[in-house]
């Protein structure tokens, strides 16, 4: 693998306009804020998240289930694309009014607090007038799991932006008991997203075991968000008991002058 390696991640444990300007620059790795999301608010949500997932079908793999058309789904077919622009606002719907159902859901709540915090606040991404799905649930059962990956910034729907980092944003709204797996893991970071290409599985990602230990691994609990550099090869470690479940969206960032960009 060509990414560069790394001793060890730097993580800040507040969100201010301080911690996302150094996320932004690189200063730091990620973002960890312990309880973002209050515990109870994640439980009431998980009955309506489990009725939805049964009914949503994810192509991309099968190792876990999504509520929404995610921009990596987007970035697989035009067919794919036109289908991601066409329920991006019925799934911020379901999510809104059905499974958070009156009460903020810890995504509308990230936007509202970034657009605070960013100097040139923080927006819902578009294309050609067109919303992005600016959030995605994602739930893994046993078994289920991420291979390392990296997102990238170059896929058509984001093109207009230009952006400078994508930043994976997750709040956990249910993790596995301690010691049964669900971790995020981290390892090095590709600059140059053709050379990840040229090493991608058939399927997604890259081979765990070709990758040796990762340099951090965060083990998040309920309520909690993270947040980090999309770049940096990521995989969930498979979920050995119960279940993981996430809301997940992108940070896109451009300059600190102009707005944070939301999508999923
Ligand atoms: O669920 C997570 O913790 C990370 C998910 C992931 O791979 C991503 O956000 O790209």
């Amino acid at each position: 693998m060509r990414s560069e390696p790394v001793a060890g991640l730097r993580h800040a444990d507040e969100l201010t306009t301080a911690t996302l300007l150094d996320l932004a620059e690189g200063v730091v790795d990620a973002i960890w804020v312990r309880a973002f999301h209050p515990a109870e608010e994640c439980r009431a949500a998980l009955p309506p998240i489990i009725e939805a997932c049964e009914r949503a079908s994810y192509t991309l793999t099968d190792d876990f289930q999504s509520i929404g058309t995610s921009m990596g789904e987007a970035a697989e077919s035009a067919e794919n694309r036109r289908r991601y622009l066409r329920t991006a606002a019925a799934t911020c719907e379901l999510i809104r009014g059905r499974i958070f159902a009156g009460r903020l859901s810890p995504l509308d709540r990230l936007r509202l607090v970034l657009d605070e915090l960013w100097p040139a606040g923080a927006t819902v991404a578009r294309h050609e007038g067109a919303m992005l799905l600016p959030g995605i649930i994602r739930r893994w059962p046993a078994g289920g799991h991420a291979n390392p990956h990296i997102d990238q910034r170059d896929v058509p729907l984001l093109a207009g932006y230009g952006l400078r980092r994508r930043i994976g944003t997750n709040v956990y709204l249910e993790v596995p008991p301690p010691e049964d797996g669900g971790h995020v893991d981290f390892w090095g970071v590709y600059r140059d997203e053709r050379s990840y290409d040229a090493e991608r599985r058939a399927d997604y990602g890259l081979d765990r075991d070709a990758l040796g230990e990762p340099v951090w691994s965060c083990r998040p609990g309920q309520g909690d968000l993270l947040m980090f550099d999309a770049a940096r090869v990521h995989g969930v470690r498979r979920v050995e008991r119960g279940a993981r479940v996430t809301a997940a969206c992108f940070v896109g960032v451009r300059t600190a002058t102009q707005p944070l960009v939301l999508f999923a």
